[in-house]
């Protein structure tokens, strides 16, 4: 059972994260030379990146290195110009790239590391280039960041562009961007003089290439998380509500068929999310959650105290309880399921040497899951029957169910 779980994932997070060549993206203004670099860097007649003086060259992202296979993918974007409406569109352009990039995995538009390419040859770095790279650059929390001093013309400017970049940051704040280097680029030869950089910007970028893979699996895992705990949460909410709603009508205590069908169809959906597709896996890891002794201790301890209610002052009727506990069952079946799911997507389950009876109790005990559970629970002691349901099912939705 195990090796199934882990080929799924497998196929999607880890073909991400195991991806050994190093992707960059190439951010700067328009005219500093950054598809030029790509073009002199790849060293190919295969895949060539538009270049040219006066307006905007490059007009999307798009990335090369693939078909020349090199180690490095370098990711090309438009470059930022003056007018404000073009820099609102490049960043809402590029934020799209990163955020579509987490949604739909492809390891060819994800990004490690970001050279931020700076025309040497114009001795000012505006703030609001700065700023815009902090906007973009900050979705993957501390990317690391190479300045690419570009346009070295001349052996005198490399000090010179050196400390006009690092004063320009100084005062932006050091704080607000990981900048790793700054690194003086002459992409292609002018007139006599030579080529030069473009080794040591390599050297710099391998180097980097173990922390920047470090920071991004972190960054990674989380917004992955983040993304499917969202997708996740809204399938329990629904199932707990339709689970409430279809014992609405009983009179009589104990989950109804109907209920265990809505049960096993949410972990079904909550495995899916996780990209675990083998369903004799799936069921055989929701029979078990369904069986833990946890969960039926739970179901134990809400029957009790709806019989209770249903017999004392309050006169809450019957089938108002029987449905509160129904969604309160269901509500705890999809939050172990969550966290059951999770926990094998993220590869720190193994489902072969865990005992996931105690891995359940586990989850329930923790403080953050059994203040959801009281306050939940709140609602049924203290109210009548009428408004029972409704509460219940207001809870549910504004649950925020996970830790
Ligand atoms: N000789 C020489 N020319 C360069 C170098 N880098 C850029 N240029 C020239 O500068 C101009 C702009 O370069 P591009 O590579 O198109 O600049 P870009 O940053 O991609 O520009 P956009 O796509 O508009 O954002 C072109 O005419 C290039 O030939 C270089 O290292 N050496
Ligand atoms: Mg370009």
């Amino acid at each position: 059972m195990a090796k199934k779980v882990e080929k799924k994932t497998e196929k999607t997070s880890r073909k991400v994260l195991d991806n050994k060549i190093i992707n960059v993206m190439l951010l700067g203004t328009s005219g500093s030379g950054k598809s030029t670099l790509i073009n002199a860097f790849l060293n190919t007649n295969l895949e060539k990146a538009p270049t040219g003086v006066g307006t905007a060259i490059t007009d999307r992202i798009d990335v090369y290195g693939e078909l020349s296979n090199s180690p490095f993918r370098l990711i090309d974007t438009p470059g930022l110009e003056y007018s404000h409406k073009r820099q609102n569109w490049l960043t809402k352009e590029i934020k799209k790239w990163l955020k579509d990039s987490v949604k739909n995995p492809d390891p060819k538009t994800i990004v490690h590391t970001i050279w931020f390419c700076v025309d040497g040859s114009n001795k000012r770095m505006p703030e609001d280039t700065l700023r815009y790279l902090q906007t973009v650059s900050n979705f993957w929390e501390n990317v690391p960041i190479i300045f690419v001093s570009t346009k070295t013309y001349f052996e005198e400017d490399i000090e010179e562009n050196r400390k006009m970049i690092v004063d320009a940051l100084n005062s932006f704040g050091r704080d607000k961007i990981n900048v790793k280097a700054v690194i003086p680029v002459l992409a292609e030869k002018k007139g006599d003089v030579p080529a030069m950089g473009i080794d040591e910007l390599k050297a710099a970028t391998e180097k980097l290439a173990p922390e920047a893979r470090s920071i991004f699996e972190k960054n990674w895992k989380e917004k992955v998380k983040t993304s499917k705990r969202l997708e996740a949460n809204t399938v329990v909410i629904s199932r707990a509500t339709a689970a409430a709603a279809a014992d609405a009508a009983k009179t009589k205590g104990g989950v109804s068929k109907v209920v265990n069908g809505i049960q096993m169809e949410m972990l079904n959906n909550i495995a899916k999310i996780y990209e675990i597709e083998d369903s004799n896996t799936i069921k055989s890891i929701a029979t078990e959650i369904m069986g833990a002794n946890a969960i039926a201790s739970i179901g134990k301890s809400l029957a009790s105290r709806a019989v209770a209610l249903a017999q004392g002052k309050l006169k809450i009727a019957a089938k108002a309880v029987t449905a509160a506990v129904s969604g309160v069952i269901t509500l705890t079946l999809g939050e172990v399921g969550i966290a059951v799911f999770e926990s094998i997507f993220m590869g720190d389950l193994d489902i072969e040497n865990t005992d996931l009876d105690k891995y359940v109790e586990a989850v329930i005990k923790d403080k953050s899951f059994s203040e959801k559970l009281k306050k939940i629970k709140g609602a049924i002691k203290s109210k009548d029957g009428d408004t029972l349901i409704d509460e219940l099912i207001e809870l549910l939705g504004k649950a925020n169910v996970t830790k």
